[in-house]
């Protein structure tokens, strides 16, 4: 196996023997395979928009796939090689119906030969890339393909550089529109594109600066899925507002809820309504607190624990059933693996997978039982934290951001969003937070605040210090906010605002992120702890010169340079 896909990477090199995720080799081989064939229904789904077939199916399947590949979400590799099966017989249905519609989607190998069958236009021969052609329906056909297909296929360091950025960012992407698809919001235009991008990862007539282009067009994308997004999740639940959160517990059992998944969290606290059991979030499902659709609730109670990779001693604590609704999973202790649900596209093997019926809605009902027959949560810290400071919110309070920028009792904001993660160098962002100047704000969302949501930094002026806008999607929401200041200020560039940048990043929505920051034309990113390992030098040269993307090196000499720049 070859992984260098999060910032947890071996070696800040690459998982070769297992994953640090605990992604297995024959999890890694399935995840591979379905990443290629998925790359294939792509090349298809491109061919036959150019012909007007467009299938909401093959979008939506697309997007599933690449979802369950993003880090820490899916280690079943039964479910995996299922979604394989699936892909190569939707993606041989498409193909028979956009050669109906005059598509052009060929074949090459014959009897071994090199005969070019003829589909579609009959004047032309077309040669369809193997991804799109190959097929198989054995687990020894799957793990031998699989072996020659994953990312080290593509020999030239700076192209498998740039076509895995590609392909990451898409998978973020597909995780951000999946949640909204959930909710009923969709937009072709994205799925369109996801699908020429993953097409254009298997060409090999692209060379180096037409893939940072589409690198950066799909920052483009990853804009307009994550306004989707938001607005798919305001429309349903409302704008998030200021909110103190409990961090402690109560007397009555619980479940627990993590992971992204808005629609979940909605349909499990209707479910749970009256049983007598509380729902607690944890982690970035925290960011599920500050809607008032959900604030309504009597039984949802506050947030328990911390980010992602604590989970195996909090989830061993919390006594009642904990439901995943996407990543990031660590594999389960035997202590609480029976109480571990999982949906969506995150999957353990031997923990039970909650699927939705084809009406989107999920029976909860089991996780509710169980529930009622476990004790309480036991408390593992007492207080509360504040969030919800998402654009509406931020905005209604601009008047007073811009007085105190304007008086100079605001000096800079830092921008902290992105991710936790178990690396003790990370330990630099909660030093850095300590360390930061009091005129100063930092604006996050993501699992990243877990590192310094709890310090207490104080407020100036009624403000607090660390405003929470969600989680990593809502980056959105700070940018929504970037531009207005940029507006009240009467700025021609975003870059001229006393706002700083450092942003920590662990797994793929991070580099959607990143991407749709850099398309905005934000310029000096700071990324840390560590540079990903997919950037090879010459790309990370280019993001360097062209965008001033960097490290991180201390905290004394980065809040220098920061508060210098
Ligand atoms: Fe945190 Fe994990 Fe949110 Fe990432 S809980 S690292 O998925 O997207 O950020
Ligand atoms: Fe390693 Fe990260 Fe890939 Fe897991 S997802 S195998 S930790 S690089």
């Amino acid at each position: 196996m070859f992984c260098f896909q999060c910032q947890e990477a071996a070696g800040c090199k690459g998982c070769t023997k297992i994953g640090v995720c605990g992604k297995t080799e024959d999890v890694a081989r399935a995840k591979d395979l379905l990443v290629y064939v998925t790359k294939g229904l792509a090349i298809v789904s491109s061919e036959g928009r150019k012909v007007g077939v467009v299938d909401s199916i093959v979008d939506r399947y697309i997007t599933e796939n690449l979802f369950t590949t993003i880090t820490n979400a899916n280690f079943d590799r039964d479910v995996i090689l299922g979604r394989v099966r699936e892909t190569l017989k939707l993606r041989e249905e498409l193909k028979s119906n956009v050669v109906k519609a005059g598509g052009k989607v060929g074949e090459t190998r014959i009897n071994g030969g090199l005969l070019k069958r003829i589909l579609g236009m009959a004047s032309q021969e077309v040669i369809m890339p193997d991804a799109a052609e190959w097929s198989g329906s054995t687990e020894v056909d799957f793990d031998a393909k699989a072996e020659r297909v994953g990312v080290l296929a593509t020999e030239d360091e700076d192209i498998r550089s740039l076509r895995e950025l590609i392909v990451y960012g898409l998978k973020g992407l597909s995780a951000y529109m999946k949640h909204a698809m959930n909710l009923g919001y969709n937009d072709e235009n994205i799925h369109g594109f996801m699908a020429r991008a993953l097409a254009a990862t298997l060409d090999d007539s692209l060379g180096a600066d037409e893939l940072v282009a589409l690198a950066l067009e799909a920052g483009k994308y990853g804009v307009d899925g994550m306004a989707l997004l938001d607005k798919a999740n305001t429309g349903s639940y409302g704008h998030p507002e200021i909110t103190k959160v409990d961090i402690g517990v109560r007397g009555n059992p619980g479940i627990l809820i993590s992971g992204h998944d808005l629609k979940d969290l909605d349909m499990l606290l209707k479910q749970t309504e009256g049983t007598g059991v509380d729902v607690y979030t944890h982690s970035e499902m925290l960011a599920g607190q500050y809607y008032p659709e959900f604030k309504k609730y009597g039984h949802f109670a506050g947030n328990y624990g911390n980010a992602w990779w604590k989970q195996a001693e909090e989830f061993e604590k919390f006594n009642g059933p904990i439901l995943m609704t996407t990543n990031c999973v660590v594999t389960p202790k035997d202590s609480y693996r029976e109480r571990l649900f999982t949906t969506g596209a995150s999957g353990v093997p031997g923990c039970k997978h909650i699927e939705a019926a084809e009406s989107g809605e999920k029976d909860f009902s089991q996780v509710i039982e169980m529930a009622k027959n476990c004790n309480s949560p036991t408390e593992i810290e007492r207080g509360e934290i504040v969030g919800g400071f998402a654009h509406n919110q931020v905005l209604s309070l601009a008047d007073k951001v811009v007085d105190a920028v304007k008086a100079g009792a605001i000096k800079r904001f830092f921008v902290m969003a992105g991710c936790d993660g178990r690396a003790k160098s990370r330990n630099y962002y909660t030093d850095f937070a300590k360390a930061i100047p009091k005129d100063t704000v930092i604006l996050t969302a993501g699992c990243a605040k877990y590192k310094y949501n709890k310090l207490n930094l104080g407020e100036i002026g009624g403000i607090s210090r660390v405003l929470d806008a969600g989680q990593c999607n809502d980056s959105y929401s700070l940018v929504v906010i970037a531009l207005k200041l940029k507006e009240v200020f009467g700025l021609d560039d975003v870059n001229e605002l006393p706002i700083s940048y450092n942003i920590a990043w662990y797994e793929q929505k991070a580099v959607i992120v990143l991407l749709s920051l850099l398309h905005l034309g934000v310029k000096n990113i700071h990324l840390g702890p560590t540079l990903p390992a997919f950037l090879s030098p010459n790309v990370a040269n280019v993001l360097v010169d062209s965008f001033g993307i960097g490290g991180i090196t201390n905290v004394e000499d980065d809040i220098k340079m920061f508060m210098e720049s």
